[in-house]
C-alpha cells in the first residue's frame, strides 16, 4: 500500500516536473521569437532565403581569361552565369583545390590535370559555350578555394583560369 502511494506521488511529481519542463521549454521560444526574435528572425531568414536563391556570379570568358563579377562569395548555392564574349569556343570547369597557381598540375597538352588538382564540382561543356552564348551552371559550394578554368588544350596554360573563394 505504502509503496503504491509512493509510486503515485512519484509519478505525479514526475509529470508535474515534466509539465513544468515543457512549459519552460515552450515559453522561452514562444516569448523570445515574438519579442526579441521578431527582429532577429527576419534577418536570420533573409540570408538563408538569399542563399536558397543562390549567389549569382557573372562570368565573362574571352581569349584567354575569365572575369568574375565577384571573387569571394558565401557558401551555399552559387549560380554561374557564363557568357562567352570571345571569338572561339570555351568551356568552364569549377574545381575545388587547395593548391596555388604555381602548384597546379599541368598535362603535356597544356590542360589542368583536374584529378590531381582537386575535385571537379561542375562544368559547362565547350558545345554549350560557343562564341556569343550564355550558359548557367548551378552548384552548391562549401567553404574553400575553387579554380574556374577553361580546360580546352592550351587555354589553361595561356591563362584562362581564376580563383573563387567561398567563405
Ligand atoms: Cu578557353
Amino acid at each position: 500500500m505504502k509503496t503504491s502511494i509512493k509510486i503515485f506521488f512519484f509519478t505525479a511529481l514526475v509529470s508535474l516536473v515534466s509539465a513544468c519542463g515543457n512549459n519552460t521549454a515552450q515559453t522561452t521560444p514562444t516569448n523570445s521569437p515574438t519579442a526579441t526574435n521578431s527582429a532577429q528572425t527576419t534577418p536570420a531568414n533573409s540570408p538563408s532565403s538569399t542563399s536558397t536563391a543562390g549567389t549569382k556570379i557573372q562570368v565573362t570568358a574571352t581569349e584567354m581569361k575569365f572575369d568574375l563579377s565577384q571573387s569571394t562569395v558565401p557558401a551555399g548555392p552559387v549560380e554561374f552565369v557564363v557568357t562567352n564574349k570571345g571569338k572561339m569556343p570555351h568551356e568552364m570547369e569549377v574545381v575545388k583545390t587547395d593548391l596555388t597557381v604555381d602548384k597546379l598540375p599541368v598535362t603535356s597538352d597544356g590542360r589542368l590535370d583536374t584529378d590531381k588538382a582537386g575535385k571537379e564540382i561542375g562544368e559547362i561543356e565547350e558545345d554549350d559555350l560557343k562564341s556569343g552564348t550564355t550558359k548557367t551552371l548551378k552548384v552548391n559550394l562549401t567553404p574553400g578555394k575553387y579554380l574556374i578554368v577553361c580546360n580546352l588544350p592550351g587555354h589553361f596554360k595561356a591563362g584562362m583560369r581564376t580563383f573563387l573563394t567561398v567563405k
